[in-house]
């Protein structure tokens, strides 16, 4: 049977995570996968999360099934934290599913029973992992302009202009916050244009919010989602906890769907169940248990945001320092876009040449389009990494 196969593509930001493990040399950054890391360069469990699941682990009762929407007060919960009062309760729906991917591919799943082959709009870039969940679930996929390499932030116009054109077959893949790969964002009147022309054209926002808390903060960074929600009749949202709660391996992610009246959510919705129920019926729930634990409490979630909290202000004052370093070294403002720029990551613009010298010389390693994990910069070591840059882009 198997010979049939042929080998598949890896995936390059995981497998540059090996190569990165494997670099013998001590002085290497790891500037690589989005993964938060803190002050020693490593990524503990959260202090709330790690209390969260003390109190679990003393009054759980049961591992029995936990039905196939998962934990109801996660939902509940999430829906409070994302979604606020944005939209009437009646008409949305939502389930717990295997991080911020599993909210994603199920939802595909979902366009692809209401519009067979349909086509995702996705941002020029995006997450590369995108591109194969909507082919995997029958989609085809197009791009509208997003990033200006030039100036490193949005193509505001031709993007406005490319959804201006699109129809209600069409849907369109929005990073909520904290673009992924290009840190470059959407200003809070960008998002009200953005979402007065789905409204118009009736394209289906499809929304991936992946790092709520790690642009501005929660409300912030939420606007976007909140506005769009707000003014459309239908719209999917791809919740993920794996990095505002440092629960990457746990799974945990929430898909949501917003209807037209509650009839048709609960229509909708049976569908979102009945997806799940085919793949893998039902979600795990420890990550669940922990977000429904810290949200639910007063002291645990003031304790959450504090971390959240500090782990924004840690990645906003590395693009400072790192924007400072080079201008004071080159005398140029040709990197203040990384200061500008929010959440995890930057698209530097750099040439994949230059990529593979900084890793083959320096021991720096990004990802191959120049996407840096800002999170990664050593504090010790921005000197450095501002002269190996301009070193290697002169
Ligand atoms: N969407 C974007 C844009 C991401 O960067 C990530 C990163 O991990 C995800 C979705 C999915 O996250 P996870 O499946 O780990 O929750
Ligand atoms: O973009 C990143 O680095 C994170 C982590 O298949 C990630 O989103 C990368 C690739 C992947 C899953 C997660």
């Amino acid at each position: 049977m198997f010979e049939t196969l042929t080998k598949a593509p890896g995936d390059k930001i995981l497998a540059l995570m090996g190569e990165y493990a494997a670099d013998p040399r001590p002085a290497k950054i790891d500037l690589g996968v989005g993964v938060y890391k803190d002050e020693a360069g490593t990524t503990p469990v959260m202090s709330s999360v790690r209390k969260a699941e003390q109190r679990i682990l003393e009054s759980e009762k049961t591992k029995t099934y936990l039905g196939i929407a998962g934990n109801k007060g996660f939902a509940n919960a999430v829906l409070d934290l994302a979604l606020a009062d944005s939209v009437d309760r009646s008409r949305v729906r939502i389930a717990q599913a295997p991080g911020g991917t599993g909210s994603l591919w199920v939802l595909m799943q979902l366009v692809n029973r209401a519009r067979p082959g349909t086509t995702v709009w996705v941002s020029d870039p995006t997450w590369p992992n995108h591109n194969p969940i909507a082919v995997n679930s029958g989609l085809k996929v197009a791009t509208y302009p997003y990033f200006d390499a030039e100036t490193r932030g949005v193509k505001f116009d031709a993007m406005l202009a490319a959804l201006d054109r699109l129809g209600p077959d069409d849907v369109v893949l929005l990073h909520g916050c904290c673009h992924n790969p290009t840190g470059a964002n959407l200003t809070p009147e960008q998002w009200d244009r953005v979402a007065e022309s789905l409204a118009r054209t009736g394209a289906l926002p499809f929304i991936d919010l992946a790092y709520l808390g790690f642009g501005d903060g929660i409300e912030p960074d939420a606007y976007g989602t909140r506005k769009v929600l707000s003014m459309v009749p239908e719209a999917l949202v791809a919740f993920s906890g794996s990095k505002n709660f440092g629960l990457y391996r746990e799974r945990i992610g929430a898909a949501i769907l917003v209807a037209r009246n509650a009839e048709a959510a609960d229509i909708t919705q049976s569908q979102l169940l009945n997806i799940i129920r085919g793949a893998y019926s039902q979600p795990p729930d420890h990550g669940a248990e922990i977000i429904r634990t810290i949200l639910e409490d007063k002291e645990l979630r003031a304790e959450w945001e504090r971390e959240l909290d500090h782990m924004r202000a840690r990645m906003i004052g590395l693009r400072e320092k790192l924007a400072e370093a080079i201008r004071q070294r080159s005398n140029s403002t040709d990197f203040d876009f990384i200061a500008e720029h929010r959440g995890m990551f930057s698209l530097l613009g750099l040439e994949n040449s230059v990529v593979e010298h900084l890793k083959a010389t320096n021991g720096i390693y990004m990802i191959g389009d120049s996407r840096i994990n800002v999170a990664g910069i050593p504090e010790d070591r921005v000197g450095d990494l501002a002269e190996a840059l301009l070193a290697a882009t002169r």
